[in-house]
Order: C-alpha cells, then structure tokens, then sequence
C-alpha cells in the first residue's frame, strides 16, 4: 500500500547544495575572496589541506548539474549565493559578472521546471567585512548582510520567490568563533572548527550570535522592501531536538521545554522576539546587549521555517524540579552514520517539525536539509551501491510523512546533497551526495540513492 504513505499534494521534492561547497571558480569574473578562501588556504585547517577552490566547478558544470536534478525528478533546487560574488568588497559596487552567473543558473532551473529558492548566506562571508568590522562581532555586518539581501530580491525578485536567510547560525557561531569540543555520544568528543577560525571570550560570542540573528531580521524586512509583493523569506537553522524517550505527555512536554531552551540564542529568540530569562542570565545578565527595538526586527514576520535535520540534540526525561527536564546520556554503542557526530535516530524527523509547531505555532515548515555521509565507493561495475543511505532516506521520510498525516505543515524536503562536495573541515572525505563525484575527473555518477529519490518523488510517497 502506497496510499498512506504519500505527502500533501504540492509537497516539495528538493534537493540542496551550497556556494562554496560545489562552486569552485574561487576567483573567477571579479568574485572577492571570502573567509572560506582564506580558512582554507591556510594550512593545517582542512583535512588533507583541501580547498573549494575548484570543488563541484559547478560554476562552469551548471547545465549538466540541473539536467541531472531533473533526472531524479526534483522539484525544487536549494542553492546559496556567495555574497562576494555579489559585493567583493562586502558592500559598495555590486559585481555583475557574480549576479549573472546566478541568473542564468536560475533560468536554467525554470526551463527544467524546478523551482529555485536562494540561501543567501552559507558561511562565505566577504573576507573584507571580516578585515574591517571582525565579521558577525560587528553591528555592521548585519547591516551590509541587510544591504546585499535586498540588492539580490530586487535583481533576482522576478523569477525567484523563496529566499532562506542565513543557513545555520549554530555551526557558524559556534564553530568559527571559538574553539569548542561538542559531545558526540559514549563520552566522546568532536573539536568543532571553521572560518574565520576565531577564539572568542563567551561574552564576546553572545554579541556574534545576536548579531547573526539582527542580520536576518534586518535582511527579512530588506528582501520584502526589495522584492516583488509575495516574495516568501524564512530562516534555515540546525534546529537543537530534543527527543522524549518515551512518547508520553509528560516525556513529550520535557522534550519540548528543552527544545525551547536549546534554541535559545536562535530560534528561540527569531519566533518569540524575546532572550529566554535562563539564556540571559546565564552570564549575569550582561550580554548580550540589545534593544527592544532590536528584538523586534530579529521578530519580523516570517512565511516559513526552515530546519536541517540530521541528528538528535539529546533524549530527555521529565523530572519534577525545574527546569522540568533532564538530558540522558548518549549510550557508546548508539547507532552512527560517517560522520563521527551523526547520532542516528531517524525519529528527530518527526520530533522537529511536531516541535516547532507545538512550541512556536509553525504554519509552514521546510526541511531545509537532511542527508547522511557514507563510504561510498565505486564498484566494478562502475556502480555506487549506498544501501546505507537508501536505509537512512526511508527512515527519515517515513517520520515526515508520519509528521503530514498527523497535520504538521511541512511544505518540501531538501536533500542534503545534490552531489558529494567540499564537506567543510572534513575536505572531500565525506560524501552527502545522491550523486558520486570523482574529484579527480570530476565526473558525476548517480548512487543507488538516486533511483530511490526518483521514485519517491515521482510518486510523492514513502517507497
Ligand atoms: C550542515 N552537526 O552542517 C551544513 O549546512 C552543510 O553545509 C553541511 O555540508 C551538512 O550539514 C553536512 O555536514 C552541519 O554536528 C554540521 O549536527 C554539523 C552538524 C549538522 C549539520
């Protein structure tokens, strides 16, 4: 029976990518040098000292690229923009060579009948904005983010109507502005890492957090002046979960207080437009500084929530002492996927979306990614048999169509990724793609999981 196990009509099948993961073309028609460019350039940062410099070459392979989503029957493509294609120098004189490339990426989606939806910061922050103001520590940033966003709505506004403003706000802050080992479950650890590679005093990294989410709110109310009437904006954040252990009343209502706790600095603050007390006074009160009128910029109306979901942020178990919950430790012998962090528990899937409406009152919810890694190799037949990741995709769609069919609005899927790409600090040792790149040929050979993405979609169910 298939019959139960379909998505709404109109549900979304996308998959998602990001500028300077598969671009390349690093300093090609007067793009500025990002702090990715410069994070890794520097060596000793990446795994193997690999860089984005060429990548995917996306830049060049675009045709070929939307030609192979159309093959798998995707609907909608998630792509991010890299500002300093835009404003090499942050701000100032846009580039029109950058903007074009965009452009015609765009129509290549239209004429393939996939709808484009534009991320417009995934971590390549101009380099210059970094030099001039230290990045996100700077009110300045977030004014320039502002700046360029609705410069992009008004270029782009005709034929692209969903933008996500900024792409995890959790592993950028957290990972580029201090150093910070995060548990990864049996009592091991995870040095976390990224540009532009900065050490931070807490107090200094709760102004870059209020600054990210200052940028997005700013950059909400710049894309609506921008774009055309009906242009839809939302956020795409590596939303904390919690997860009860027990699907009780009292288990669920512990899971969602810490949900809400654990998204204070982000998502927490984006839909309520107010700092939990706990999250404020955390540091005696003292940080981070902002104004009420700050508060309701960073609350501006949204159309949609955007989530990446990959992994569990802890289980939890109601206590009777405040503040009503209590995380349970990650068992050693807890499943995993590739990466050393991806705790496997495809019920995260359900447990976001039902949160985010139980929590925060969602109406419309993407999943702005979701993927897994895997130790893909080609076979001898000339085959990539990634059983593991058809398994992972099964799962993880079975608990969002269980989320549909219980009335969580979630309006599309983005599968994390498109192709295999530049995987941050792991370099080009972990693949995400439902499609196999060879990095030396750089020839793309679909897995075993793009067939399962093809029928799924094609039949918008579970299969
Ligand atoms: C996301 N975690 O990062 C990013 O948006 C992508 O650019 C990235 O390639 C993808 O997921 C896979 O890593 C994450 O520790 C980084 O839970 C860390 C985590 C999740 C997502």
């Amino acid at each position: 029976m298939t019959a139960d196990r379909t998505f709404p009509d109109g549900f979304h099948w996308g998959v998602a990518t990001a500028s300077y993961q598969v671009e390349g073309a690093w300093d090609e028609d007067g793009k500025g040098v990002s702090i990715w460019d410069t994070y890794a350039h520097t060596p000793g940062n990446i795994r193997n000292d690999d860089t984005g410099d060429v990548a995917n070459d996306h830049y060049h392979r675009y045709r070929e690229d939307v030609a192979l989503m159309r093959s798998i029957n995707a609907t909608a493509y998630r792509f991010s923009i890299a500002w300093p294609r835009i404003f090499p120098d942050g701000a100032g004189e846009p580039n029109v060579k950058g903007l074009d490339f965009y452009s015609r990426l765009v129509d290549e989606l239209l004429a393939a009948g996939i709808e484009p939806f534009a991320t417009l910061y995934h971590w390549d922050l101009p380099q210059a904005l970094q030099d001039r103001y230290g990045g996100w520590l700077s009110r300045d940033t977030a004014q320039a983010f502002a700046g360029y966003a609705g410069f992009v709505a008004e270029r782009l506004g005709d034929r692209v109507g969903h933008y996500f403003t900024i792409n995890e706000f959790t592993s950028f802050v957290e990972g580029g502005y201090q150093v910070i080992e995060v548990p990864v479950g049996g009592g091991k650890a995870m040095r976390l890492g990224g540009a532009p590679g900065l050490d931070l005093p807490p107090a200094e990294l709760k102004q870059v957090r209020h600054h990210a989410v200052l940028g997005h709110g700013l950059a909400v109310q710049a894309i609506r002046a921008g774009g055309p009437a009906g242009t839809k904006v939302g956020f795409a954040e590596n939303m904390a979960v919690a997860v009860p252990v027990i699907d009780t009343p009292d288990h669920v209502r512990a899971a969602e207080a810490a949900t809400r706790a654990a998204n204070a600095g982000f998502i927490t603050v984006m839909l309520e437009g107010r700092y939990p007390d706990e999250y404020l006074a955390e540091a005696g009160g003292t940080t981070p500084t902002f104004t009420d009128d700050e508060l309701r910029t960073i609350a501006s109306p949204l159309d949609f929530v955007g989530i990446n979901v990959y992994k569990p942020r802890c289980y939890v178990e109601p206590v009777d002492e405040p503040p009503g919950y209590r995380e349970v430790p990650i068992n050693a012998s807890h499943p995993k996927m590739q990466s050393s962090w991806h705790v496997l528990d495809p019920e995260v899937m359900y447990w976001a979306p039902r949160h985010l409406q139980s929590i925060w009152g969602a109406t419309s919810i993407y999943i702005t990614e979701n993927g897994c890694s895997a130790s893909d190799v080609v076979a001898e037949d000339g085959r990539v048999y990634d059983s593991d990741r058809v398994m992972f995709l099964r799962a993880f769609l079975g608990q969002l169509q269980r989320a549909t069919s219980e009335g969580v609005p979630v309006d599309g899927y983005f599968l994390w990724s498109a192709q295999d790409n530049f995987e941050w600090i792991e370099g080009y040792g972990n693949r995400f793609g439902l499609i196999y790149v060879d990095f030396d040929t750089l020839d793309r050979t679909p897995k075993l999981s793009a067939g399962w993405f093809r029928e799924a979609a094609r039949r918008n169910a579970v299969v």
